[in-house]
């Protein structure tokens, strides 16, 4: 019985760990009118989400092999990206051009 217990949960560690490693969900924080990390590298079929911390609005154009105008993120508010397509991403704030993020997607 104490056996069976100690399998299943190793069986859904290495489940956990599978999942992570096919598609991961990386963070994005937007604040002080400045993408943090401005700079990031995933895998093809990873998202990001952009969570806006700062104390004004955004609105995020992500430019690339595949453009995505995500639109506004109020305050408080996330919204998530997947990149299907390997290539180089620059995401931009139209609302503030210093507001720049190079993603690299492998
Ligand atoms: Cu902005």
């Amino acid at each position: 019985m104490r056996l069976t217990a100690i399998i299943l949960a190793a069986q859904a560690a290495l489940c956990a760990t599978a999942i992570q490693a096919s598609a991961e969900e990386v963070a994005v924080g937007q604040a002080g009118k400045m993408f943090n990390p401005d700079t990031l590298q995933i895998k093809a079929g990873d998202s990001v989400k952009f969570t806006n911390d700062d104390k004004v609005a955004h609105a995020v154009l992500v430019e690339g092999p595949v453009v995505t105008n995500v639109g506004q993120i109020k305050i408080g508010e996330a919204k998530s990206v997947s990149f299907s397509q390997a290539g180089t991403y620059e995401v931009k704030c139209a609302i503030h051009p210093k507001m720049k993020l190079t993603i690299t997607v492998q």
